[in-house]
């Protein structure tokens, strides 16, 4: 049996050094302490919105707070963090005057799906920042990436660059190895877009979502990333959140620090790919830390036809 903390152990002198393995540990144990307080928190009062809302101008959710706080603690354990980046906090925050890594996330993606008990996940990502400037570097620069996807199972999807492991929480409290080596397959005939949205997409999506249905390709849509991710991860397909055609310069939905950039890394890692048009995501030099951009990622082949309809030039590159 192979748990989170044997792997990184056994993966010491790669990226990882001691430093970095307790980061990585306090923050699978906040994610580890998140997936308790989702199984119980009809019980605890802690559904329904709060009336807070964040520098995104999103309503923040009892458990929005609740992780994001937790994952703060996390990084405040860790002598090497230096910054914490969230999607709930305006800016970063300074954690650590020495410290040498910046952890950067989103606490519970997907929260407005909480109360209807659907997957929801922690995004995170890890990168070397010892100013607020080293934060605005491109996603090629991450060291680690990773979502727990908290399901009827909770599972925790990393990549430290050498390929991506999926671990477990096991009855104990303890994340066992469950897959040495994910793939996601090359070809696969599904894909997952918000459809409501389809007057804002510009040609390139509007076309491959029109031949997908006409060639027989199924959809899914969970309206979380991570549950969408996770289900290309097991069985393939496209993820698709394009930019709103006549809202250009909003840059699209989804952020680009913690949450495209992760899951770039990590489809990458898998052998998928993750594009926002004619450039990948990871090559992507931030402009702010809340930065939005279009996602799409996926089967690398069903990528490689979108990236070649964008890169034919019929239409400008979205953001
Ligand atoms: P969140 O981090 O505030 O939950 O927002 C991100 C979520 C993604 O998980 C999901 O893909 C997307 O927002 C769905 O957006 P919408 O339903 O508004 O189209
Ligand atoms: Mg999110």
């Amino acid at each position: 049996m192979t748990t989170f903390e044997t792997y990184l152990e056994g993966r010491k002198g790669t990226v990882l050094d001691d430093d970095l393995v307790t980061v990585l540990g306090n923050i699978a144990e906040a994610t580890r302490q998140i997936s308790d307080k989702l199984r119980t928190s009809a019980l605890d009062g802690l559904t329904g919105a709060t009336e807070n809302t964040n520098v995104q101008g999103e309503t923040q959710k009892p458990l929005d707070i609740l992780s994001n706080e937790i994952l703060l603690e996390a990084c405040r354990k860790s002598p090497a963090v230096s910054f914490a980046v969230s999607e709930e906090l305006d800016t970063e925050v300074a954690i650590h005057a020495d410290g040498k890594y910046a952890v950067i996330f989103d606490p519970l993606d997907g929260s407005s799906n909480l109360d209807v008990n659907v997957t929801v996940g922690t995004i995170f990502s890890v990168i070397e920042a010892k100013t607020p400037a080293d934060i605005l570097k491109s996603g090629r620069g991450q060291m680690v990436a990773a979502y727990a996807a908290y399901g009827p199972q909770t599972s925790l999807v990393i990549t430290i660059g050498a390929g991506v492991q999926i671990f477990t929480l096991n009855d104990d409290g303890v994340y066992v190895m469950t897959n040495a080596d994910a793939k996601i397959v090359p070809d696969a005939k599904e894909f997952a877009i918000n459809a409501a949205r389809r007057s804002s997409w510009d040609d390139v999506v509007s076309a491959y979502v029109e031949n997908a249905i006409d060639t027989g390709h199924n959809m899914r849509w969970v309206g979380s990333m991570v549950a969408d991710t996770h289900r290309i991860f097991n069985r393939g397909g496209v993820f698709l959140y394009p930019a709103d055609r006549n809202k250009p310069a909003a840059g699209g939905r989804l952020r680009l620090l913690y949450e495209a950039n992760p899951i770039g890394f990590l489809v990458e890692q898998a052998g998928g790919a993750a594009i926002i048009g004619k450039s990948t995501i990871l090559d992507i030099v931030p402009t702010g830390l809340h930065q939005r951009v279009p996602v799409i990622f996926g089967s690398k082949n069903e990528i490689a036809k979108i990236s070649a309809e964008y890169n034919a030039e019929k239409v400008a590159e979205p953001a």
